[in-house]
């Protein structure tokens, strides 16, 4: 309990931006001046241990989530970046595949996004600045009702959330049941607002590859729930199997503790069980219950 407490108390500072020296502990060097992806989750859990977003129903689609950290000692402003999915991601463009419209209503079905033309997840964020260590949640958010403090991509959040460890939370409002992250194969990438891929996280093996000049290319475990960079300069691993704060839990939208940072992660493990709530490959399974965004 006394670790705990310790390492909340620590992330709140962090979170704070007064110990911005600890967000800087050891950022990629191949990240730069960049905001930094935490953690993904693309394969939401089951039931209501599901319910990332918090708004009392679980989604397989509006649940996901992107989070981010601004890891260097200096303000970052976020407009223009860019988050894509490998369907969205338009190589050499820079901007959404025009042959996959987005956010628009297809019919429902089974159907793998890659038999679609609705598939392109994407999100380009509001002017807004945030501090040194400061977090960022993107929520898909199809069929959700979020609450608080949430900006999309016209406006930002009017302030931090405290549904979500006081991070600045948007959503994507995606409308598409084809606009989602695959289980078991895809990526999410991030450009600056000049149109330079600054970061990509990919697991599995998706049929477009990451660019190539993409700086930062890191691997993440096929997981049920989330997968969680363990430090700012730390390896992704899957959330549930990790320790600290982290322990117990299948996400953690909002949080990042590098206090809990380091903690040895199980072997990734590959989930069982076909998706049947997802009209994407993958396969969700049962995830431990946990307080949503808490
Ligand atoms: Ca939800
Ligand atoms: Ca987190």
């Amino acid at each position: 309990m006394r670790d705990t407490f310790r390492h909340r108390r620590i992330s709140a500072i962090l979170l704070a931006g007064l110990a911005p020296s600890l967000a800087l502990a050891a950022p990629p060097a191949a990240s730069g001046r960049h905001p930094l992806i935490t953690e993904v989750l693309a394969a939401v859990p089951s039931g209501k241990a599901g319910d990332a977003n918090a708004d009392g129903t679980r989604d397989a689609i509006g649940d996901e989530f992107v989070e981010l950290i601004n890891p260097t000692d200096q303000p970052i402003n976020l407009k223009g970046y860019t988050l894509f999915d490998s369907d969205a991601w338009n190589p050499g463009a820079a901007k959404p595949d025009p042959a996959a419209p987005a956010n628009q209503p297809g019919p429902k079905s089974d159907k793998p996004k890659s038999d679609t033309g609705r598939a392109h997840l994407t999100f380009t964020f509001p002017d807004l600045t945030i501090r040194p260590g400061q977090v960022v949640v993107v929520f898909n958010g199809y069929k959700s009702t979020l609450t608080g403090s949430v900006g999309d991509a016209d406006r930002a959040p009017s302030g931090p959330s405290d549904r979500f460890h006081n991070a600045l939370v948007f959503s994507m409002k995606n409308e598409s049941p084809y606009a989602a992250l695959a289980n078991e194969s895809d990526f999410v990438l991030l450009v600056s607002p000049d149109g330079k891929p600054v970061q990509c996280i990919k697991w599995g093996k998706p049929q477009k590859n990451p660019p190539s000049d993409c700086p930062l290319i890191e691997e993440a475990p096929t997981c049920v729930g989330s997968a969680q960079r363990t430090s700012i300069g730390g390896k992704l691993a899957c959330h549930r199997d990790l320790s600290g704060d982290f322990k117990g839990t299948n996400f953690s939208p909002g949080l990042f503790a590098p206090s809990a940072a380091d903690t040895a992660a199980a072997p990734s493990r590959p989930d069982a069980g076909p998706a049947r709530d997802k009209p994407v490959r993958g396969n969700p399974g049962p995830g431990s219950p946990r307080a949503p965004g808490r």
